[in-house]
């Protein structure tokens, strides 16, 4: 059916469903890092927001999961989160999602037939067909230049699949000086750990290698709730001397992720970091003084995001993006997107799906592209009550903005 013979809200929706996604924050790896690469129904039952959930029903105590096997943890996950209480949160209701899309009978609930499905799929076919089902076009990995595995592949130079974009990742560097300066200086940088003028040139240099090794799309860094810039912190003059003066030269965004309180229960692992509000008078500093940086902003608790979106209004190099770990739910998805079209229009980047699992860009896409598309629906038919039409191709071009077109733009910029 030709879009324009139907309700705008119609229009709209159907637009959005047929979206090209550009997935700008991810942990998901291609299969150039085989063991990185998470897939499958038990990667998904175990993810750690699920974890994290089953945990909360005193069933096991959090070392004697870690201590079972990966398909031990996942039928303890699949039994106390889908069998003995029905799976109504939006994590649970995900991996659902992932088996119905997949055309697999969630009605059956037999946990083993999911497995024998997955078993038989290839890495590279799996890459494809979850390419296909949730209509991502390419993601954007995180890659870690301090983890072992990744730095090891990296070095073979390989030959990265097209549809995974490389983002050069710093939280080592920027939250524990102290323990990377040590394994730089035994990668042949000359630095100490006082961050003076020589550190710095170090650093930089160290920086120009990945950035010329791995050609990431942006420069990325989660930044804890206390974050403060400037504060004459080793962290503040990492930022400054090097990141950001680097990122500029090489034209390079950087994108930082606010709100972070990592390991406020370490016996969850990676399950233990929660959210807290950040001041955004340093997200304001560091707009105001780097004019020619280009920032990418998600913040994790959703008291920061009217503050954020005032500010984006003050600073076109400031981009928000995503509705970010707690906030990727229908309800905060919903309030926010709302807020953002009303404050900043289209100028803005909706949602990112942090997938860990391969699979769960199909279910976090569609959940979320739900919620997007109903609250941009309301935007349209707002303005149809004015008077003013919109063209389908207009309709399109807004949502391709809003899924790839935006941060493509902002990068090249
Ligand atoms: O720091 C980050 O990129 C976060 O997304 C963390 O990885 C977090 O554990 C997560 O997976 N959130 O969805
Ligand atoms: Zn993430």
């Amino acid at each position: 059916m030709r879009l324009r013979d139907i309700t705008i809200r119609a229009r709209v929706l159907e637009a959005v469903r047929e979206a090209r996604i550009t997935d700008i924050h991810t942990h998901l790896f291609s299969n150039n890092f085989p063991q990185l690469l998470l897939r499958g129904i038990d990667d998904l039952l175990t993810y750690h927001y699920l974890a994290a959930e089953t945990l909360r029903w005193g069933v096991i105590s959090p070392d004697g999961f870690w201590k079972r096997s990966k398909r031990e943890q996942a039928d303890l996950v699949w039994k106390t989160l889908f069998i003995d209480h029905s799976p109504v949160s939006e994590a649970c209701r995900g991996v659902l999602t992932v088996l119905d899309r997949f055309g697999l009978d969630t009605a059956s609930r037999d946990l083993n037939s999911y497995r024998k499905f997955f078993d038989a799929l290839s890495a590279d076919e799996h890459v494809d067909r979850v390419f296909e089902l949730a209509g991502v076009d390419s993601v954007v990995m995180t890659n870690d230049p301090f983890d072992e595995t990744e730095r090891y592949t990296w070095q073979a130079d390989p030959k990265i699949d097209e549809r995974f974009k490389p983002a050069l990742r710093l939280d080592s560097m920027l939250y524990e000086w102290e323990s990377t300066e040590d394994f730089m200086r035994e990668w042949g940088y000359n630095v100490s750990d006082y961050v003076d003028i020589k550190t710095c040139k170090e650093v930089r240099r160290f920086l120009i290698n990945w950035i010329d090794n791995m050609n990431p799309v942006y420069i990325a860094s989660s930044l804890p709730a206390d974050f403060a810039f400037p504060d004459g912190s080793a962290r503040s003059r990492l930022i400054s001397e090097c990141v950001l003066p680097i990122a500029e030269e090489r034209g390079i965004p950087v994108a930082l992720m606010i709100g972070v309180k990592r390991q406020v229960n370490s016996e969850l692992k990676s399950a233990g970091d929660s959210v807290g509000a950040a001041s955004l008078t340093s997200v304001e500093r560091l707009c105001q003084l780097y004019p020619h940086n280009k920032f990418l902003i998600t913040m994790l608790s959703r008291e920061n995001q009217h503050e954020l979106c005032v500010l984006a209004r003050k600073f076109a190099n400031l981009m928000i993006f995503g509705c970010w770990w707690f906030l990727n739910t229908p309800s905060l998805l919903e309030e926010t997107t709302r807020m953002r079209l009303d404050l900043l229009g289209l100028s803005m980047i909706p949602q990112h799906s942090d997938s860990r699992v391969l699979d769960q860009l199909i279910y976090k896409w569609e959940h979320s592209k739900a919620v997007i598309g109903d609250a941009l629906a309301r935007q349209y038919e707002n303005l149809a009550a004015t008077g003013w039409n919109v063209t389908d191709e207009e309709i399109r071009r807004d949502v391709a903005d809003l899924f790839g077109g935006n941060f493509s733009s902002f990068a090249d910029r």
